[in-house]
């Protein structure tokens, strides 16, 4: 059977105020031919898949368009689960129904394990969602003790293997934190004080584990026992990372296949460091200057309007740090007469950026009379 394995979509979010949507609508286009030309059986969607519980009406049509080509047109099989971002209720919505055209939309945590049943040229294969709970919504549906995340999910496997057997070949699908795990800052840390960590040998019976939560592709404990990656890059801490979706094939004996494929954004995220007469220049010739940008300025001076004179050369910059700047201010001791001295050189860049040329001696005892002045209407 072969299935492709993805996670956290985050459909609907926006980045610096930024909407992600037509990366996204890209970013799943691609992800489409993906399961054309690799004639992919069943798609995992291991949490995750909007950004927040009530989503915007461009990321519900956009889910919406994606399905009806997987399902609808394409007949293959899909499981969506809901991760820590994810309403489950909403996502759940008509879920029964649904099951019988192949989609299978997993909402609340379920009383009962509950597979979803293939089968294959080697017999059965069961899928066990489990959607993301918090540990006080386990111990309370479950009737157990559970005091953190990994006793929680160490219970809920424990449930999935008694229901399986040892016989039948079973991929589990859960959105959590495995121990060890390498994180981005693009998500949202599922409890406070690192009591979030579960163990990866929990999943090690398993023919596969379909994992949702970190953003970076990566596997812990076992090569099966794997996170997917979100398929786009949703913060700058992860510029390093070459984004993909993972095609599994589990053969006969319940062993699974792993290839990463990668995927190719229509807008890159990533960082420029350096002066901005260089930042610009390289600009012009910049293939990639319409990704998404974040800024680091080395320039030690005050430059006017620096966010618009970027923009005309690099229309997405989404964030500018001024390391320069804040190097200096740091260095400044903030008395009267430095804070005086700090004005007039302030000014001084100012007129230089602008003007080309230094002030002259005339217009610098100008300004000092200026500042002086203002001063005295402050006192
Ligand atoms: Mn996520």
């Amino acid at each position: 059977m072969r299935i492709l394995h993805t996670s956290d979509w985050h459909l609907g979010r926006q980045f610096h105020n930024v909407s992600l949507i037509d990366d996204q609508r890209h970013i799943l286009d691609e992800i489409i031919s993906i399961i054309r030309q690799r004639e992919v059986e069943l798609v995992i969607v291991a949490g995750d898949v909007y950004d927040r519980s009530v989503p915007p009406a461009p990321a519900i049509e956009l889910l919406d368009a994606t399905v009806q080509t997987i399902c609808g047109e394409l007949g293959v099989a899909m499981i969506l689960m809901a991760g820590n971002h994810d309403g489950p209720q909403r996502l759940g919505f008509a879920a029964r129904q649904l099951s019988g055209s192949g989609l299978h939309l997993v909402g609340p945590l379920w009383q009962e394990p509950a597979p979803i049943l293939f089968e294959d040229e080697h017999g059965a294969l069961a899928c066990y969602p489990i959607p993301y709970a918090d540990p006080a919504t386990v111990r309370q549906q479950h009737g157990i003790e559970a005091s953190g995340h990994d006793a929680a999910m160490a219970h809920l496997l424990e449930r999935v293997h008694e229901d399986n057997g040892t016989e039948r070949r079973a991929v589990v699908i859960a959105h959590c934190f495995l121990a060890g795990g390498e994180t981005s800052e693009s998500e949202r840390p599922l409890s406070l004080g690192g009591a979030e960590a579960v163990q990866a040998e929990h999943f090690l019976p398993f023919s596969y584990a379909a994992l949702g939560h970190l953003h970076g592709a990566q596997f812990r404990g076992a090569e099966h026992i794997r996170y997917a990656g979100s398929p786009l890059k949703y913060s700058f801490s992860e510029e390093k990372q070459k984004k993909s979706v993972t095609l599994v094939e589990i053969d006969g004996a319940g062993k699974a296949q792993i290839e990463k494929i990668p995927l190719t954004p229509l807008r890159d995220m990533r960082s420029l460091e350096g002066e901005l007469e260089t930042l610009l220049q390289q600009g012009k010739s910049d293939p990639q200057r319409d990704d998404y940008l974040l800024v680091r300025l080395t320039d030690s001076h005050a430059i006017l309007d620096v966010m618009n004179k970027l923009r005309e050369v690099y229309p997405n910059v989404l964030h500018l740090e001024r390391p320069g700047l804040m190097g200096r201010g740091e260095a400044l001791e903030v008395s009267r007469e430095r804070l005086k001295k700090g004005e007039m050189s302030l000014f001084a860049d100012f007129y230089a950026q602008v003007s080309g040329a230094p002030l002259s001696d005339e217009q610098q005892s100008i300004i000092a009379g200026i500042i002086e002045t203002l001063h005295k209407e402050v006192e």
